[in-house]
This record gives C-alpha cells, sequence and structure tokens, in this order.
C-alpha cells in the first residue's frame, strides 16, 4: 500500500475528487494553504495499492492545470512617493505537487 499525497489547487479539486471517486478511489481533501504565496489551496490523501499508484498519477494530471499568479514582491502602501514601485512578479502554481510513501499499516475498523 502506498500513500498518495496531492497538493492540488483548489479550482481544480472538485473535478479532481469525482474523477477518482468515479474510478472507486477512496480520498480524503484537506484545506491547506501554501508557504509561499499563504494562499488556500487543497492537498487531498489516497490510500492505494502499490500497482494503482500510476493511475491515480495520470488522474491527477489530467484534472490539474498549471496557472500563473502574479504577487507584488512589496506592499504599495510601503514605497515613498516617487520611489521605485517593483513590478509584480509571475508565479506557476501546480499543476500539482504530488508525494509517494509507503504504509506500514492501514486498517479500517
Ligand atoms: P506555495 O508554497 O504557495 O507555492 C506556490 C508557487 O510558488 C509554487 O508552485 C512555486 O512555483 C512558487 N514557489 C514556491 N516556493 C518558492 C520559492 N521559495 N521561491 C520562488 N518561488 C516559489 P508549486 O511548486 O506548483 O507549488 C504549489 C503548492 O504546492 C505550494 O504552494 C505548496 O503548498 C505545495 N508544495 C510545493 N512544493 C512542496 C514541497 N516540497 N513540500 C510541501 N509542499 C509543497
Amino acid at each position: 500500500m502506498k500513500l498518495v499525497i496531492a497538493v492540488v489547487q483548489d479550482k481544480d479539486v472538485d473535478n479532481l475528487l469525482f474523477r477518482l471517486t468515479k474510478k472507486g478511489y477512496r480520498a480524503t481533501k484537506m484545506a491547506s494553504t501554501g508557504g509561499f504565496l499563504r494562499e488556500g489551496n487543497s492537498t487531498i490523501f489516497l490510500g492505494v495499492e502499490e500497482e494503482k499508484v500510476d493511475e491515480v498519477i495520470e488522474t491527477i494530471k489530467d484534472c490539474c492545470s498549471l496557472r500563473e499568479h502574479f504577487i507584488n514582491p512589496a506592499p504599495y502602501t510601503s514605497a515613498a512617493p516617487g520611489s521605485f514601485l517593483p513590478y509584480p512578479m509571475r508565479v506557476e502554481v501546480g499543476g500539482a505537487t504530488i508525494f509517494v510513501i509507503p504504509i506500514d499499516r492501514w486498517e479500517r475498523v
């Protein structure tokens, strides 16, 4: 057994969970926040048989898109009048960040 942990964008999570559950996978969604952008994202946990891991990853790839975000390196209000204002910085987010880790023991009681 493997635990697949996928950090995905909120915009993709409903479609991803629909596709995974339609294929018979059990999944848990947790609300999470990216450490860099400090924006909400979603973390999905799936306990799956080892031979199913590739199919799960393919499904995640199909459902999760790469998107551009723009962030301001410094808040507008911190700039003195007439001083240089930095341009927004472009950041590419996603499609998904995926971790696959072994499960020593799995029980449903
Ligand atoms: P965030 O930490 O909010 O990062 C959002 C995006 O900002 C990242 O997209 C990446 O393009 C950029 N970024 C992150 N840290 C950066 C840095 N120190 N310098 C420059 N740019 C940086 P993704 O790589 O697609 O990551 C999307 C989200 O996945 C992350 O949101 C975070 O919640 C999670 N994540 C990514 N890598 C992770 C890791 N190694 N461990 C745990 N969570 C991770």
